[in-house]
């Protein structure tokens, strides 16, 4: 089937450049999506935006040249509830990638238990209105319980206004919880003021929600231009990502978000993200929990 990609939509960066960090050796990119390809795998006709392809193998290309040894793949809206392409990303990755999945309430427990054993380990629900039609919490809260018999948790994609009014479902949820991008906060707001010290009580009070700092070219006002003529794009990320991490080394996680769905004015060069990594995590120590421990954790913990 062939597909008209968005109007203004932006391909991923063909040829990002060497970061001058090395992440350490086993690390994991916790947070990014395969789209398609359109061909083999039909986006989804609920679908708010139709993305370029961007395939598996090209995913793991990225990995490599980053130096990634693992992937968390999380199913992109796009792609609906029709879990198949990342699916087949997880077996086509002999083991080096886990997923995240999106499902209705009308998945079989043997359709989990297939997902379970292909690497997924959590469904993600998502509550910005401009990607998802929104699903009644019941539902989700049905959903939770099912995966939480499976191991599994929940991913959470919301925007730091809704925060309020979703924090008791979010609390009440009986798996861990991860935050994508920070709960995205408003960067136009400062780092102590009263919208960023709620998401930081949220984490607070409730040690079993963890955080991806993850995304700094989608909160980023200032954008990628670098300053000083060092590789230090989306610097003013850097304050509100530091602070989770220093105040919750154990419970972060960071991704690329490659194939960056939905970025209107720039595509990142994947190479300076990894750059932004030292920024947020400045000893090895904080970067060994962020890249590898913490990942590892979560998504390949040693065999009960
Ligand atoms: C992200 C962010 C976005 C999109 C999706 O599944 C998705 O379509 O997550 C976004 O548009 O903010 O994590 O990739």
């Amino acid at each position: 089937m062939e597909f008209q990609k968005t109007p203004g939509w932006l391909d991923w960066y063909p040829n990002p450049s060497k970061p001058r960090f090395q992440v350490p050796a086993g690390s994991v990119d916790a947070h990014c999506h395969v789209f398609g390809p359109g061909a083999e795998f039909p986006f989804a006709a609920e679908r708010k935006y139709t993305p370029c392809d961007a395939s598996a193998g090209q995913l793991f290309a990225l990995r490599d040249q980053l130096g990634f040894a693992r992937n968390v793949i999380v199913q992109a809206t796009c792609h609906g509830a029709d879990n198949r392409a990342m699916l087949d990303a997880l077996v086509r990755s002999n083991g080096l990638a886990r997923g995240v999945a999106t499902v209705k309430r009308s998945v079989s427990d043997a359709e989990l238990e297939a997902m379970h054993s292909a690497g997924v380990r959590g469904v993600r629900f998502n509550f910005v209105k401009r990607l998802v039609d929104c699903t009644p919490k019941a539902e989700l809260m049905e959903i939770a319980a099912r995966v939480k018999a499976l191991g599994w948790h929940v991913v959470i994609y919301f925007e730091a206004l809704d925060l309020p009014e979703l924090w008791d479902f979010f609390t009440a949820l009986p798996t861990p919880v991860v935050v994508d991008h920070m709960g995205r906060p408003d960067l136009a707001k400062p780092v102590n003021g009263p919208e960023f010290e709620l998401f930081m009580r949220f984490m607070r009070a409730h040690e079993h929600v963890w955080c991806k700092v993850s995304c700094p070219e989608r909160l980023s006002v200032t954008g990628p231009k670098a300053l000083n003529g060092e590789r230090d794009a989306y610097r003013d990320v850097v304050p509100f990502a530091r602070r989770v991490v220093e105040t919750f080394p154990d419970r972060v996680l960071w991704g690329t978000d490659w194939p960056h769905p939905n970025l209107k004015d720039h595509m990142p060069d994947d190479g300076l993200l990894v750059d932004f990594i030292p920024h947020i995590a400045s000893t090895a120590e904080l970067q060994r929990k962020l890249l590898i421990d913490n990942p590892m954790r979560l998504y390949w913990p040693p065999e009960q």
